[in-house]
């Protein structure tokens, strides 16, 4: 039973699956593991903007390039919504950066590996984007409202993202002998680690339990990966390229595909910092950052000059 009033408020409104606001009482581990995935889904967001600037340079065509840096920039505006989000928990955004740079918090394992060939962006696309709007589409319904309603928007884009990510390796697939070589390589590259970058499995995950009591998750990371699967697998028949999983078939009685056991053991190789670009994707948030400070230090001077117009927008 709970005797705290408070507790009980908060719990009722978890129980009728209404949303919990920035000025409602809250656990203070709510609070906190609220800050945890939110900081790590923004950071995940700016440090995934990493792997696809790589190739901003060198897309192959103008029409290429122009998408490719319209998505980039609506991961960083997805980052700036999700810090908003965070910040209405009572963190500042330089605070948790720093805790960022300290390494101590994460972001998505996927981000890094490498960007070896311009099929890697539609890779990507379709793969990436693909798993993150499985795990995100359910957050739409997460108990905090902030988050929740960061995450409508979010997922209109990355859907779109996922569109264009499948049309990019659609062209190569169906293109030249070596265009479609080059897209399959991706694939292979990029398949497993984007069905792993949803998480431990449940015997292993140490939020889950909890984060589905109070209505952060909706569901457990298998069986959002499963949903992953169940999605991209009859996409890859379309694309005409091979998923590189022996094991990956349709179950007619569970009504799902089959899958192999992902390497968990890289994952958590990965997510504990040696993955193959752990270092280079911390080394190049710190230098932009150090470079970007004259643009803070200007803002925040034109801010106290101008409280008003600053206030207003
Ligand atoms: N990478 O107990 P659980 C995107 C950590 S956005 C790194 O299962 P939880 C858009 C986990 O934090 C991609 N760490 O944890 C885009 C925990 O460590 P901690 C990011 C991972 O929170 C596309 C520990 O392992 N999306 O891609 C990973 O219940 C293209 C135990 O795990 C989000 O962040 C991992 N893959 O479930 C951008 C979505 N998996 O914190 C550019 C929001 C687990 O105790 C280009 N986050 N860990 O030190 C979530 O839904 C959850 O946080 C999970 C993990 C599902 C990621």
């Amino acid at each position: 039973m709970i005797s705290d009033p408070h507790e009980a408020e908060f719990q009722a409104l978890i129980d009728s699956d209404q949303r919990i606001e920035p000025r409602d009482w809250m656990p203070d581990g709510y609070r906190r593991s609220l800050i945890r995935q939110i900081a790590q889904h923004a950071h995940s967001e700016i440090i995934g903007m990493q792997p696809e600037g790589n190739w901003i340079t060198r897309a192959p065509s103008l029409r290429r390039k122009a998408i490719l840096m319209a998505k980039v920039q609506d991961e960083a505006g997805h980052g700036l919504y999700l810090y908003c989000a965070a910040e209405t928990l009572g963190v500042d955004r330089a605070e948790l950066i720093d805790l960022l740079h300290q390494g101590r918090q994460k972001y998505s394992s996927i981000f890094n590996y490498p960007t070896l060939t311009w099929a890697d962006v539609g890779a990507i696309g379709w793969l990436v984007d693909g798993a993150a709007i499985t795990n995100q589409i359910p957050l739409c319904r997460c108990s905090f409202g902030p988050y929740a309603r960061a995450m409508v928007r979010v997922c209109k884009e990355e859907s779109f993202h996922q569109r264009q990510g499948f049309e990019s390796l659609y062209a190569l697939s169906h293109g030249t002998p070596e265009q479609h070589e080059m897209a399959q390589d991706a694939v292979n590259r990029w398949w497993w680690p984007s069905v792993e970058m949803l998480g431990p499995p449940d015997t292993e995950s140490t939020h889950s339990a909890q984060s589905m009591a109070w209505g952060i998750k909706r569901f457990s990371n298998d069986e959002l990966r499963q949903r992953f699967v169940d999605m991209v697998a009859p996409q890859a028949v379309v694309l005409g390229l091979t998923p590189p999983d022996p094991e990956l078939r349709w179950n007619e009685d569970r009504g799902h595909y089959d899958f192999g056991e992902p390497d968990f053991e890289e994952l958590r190789r990965v997510v504990s910092g040696d993955g193959p670009c752990n270092r280079q994707r911390a080394a190049h948030h710190l230098a932009a950052h150090d470079e970007g400070a004259w643009v803070r230090a200007a803002a925040a001077a034109y801010a106290a000059k101008h409280p008003a117009t600053s206030a207003a927008a």
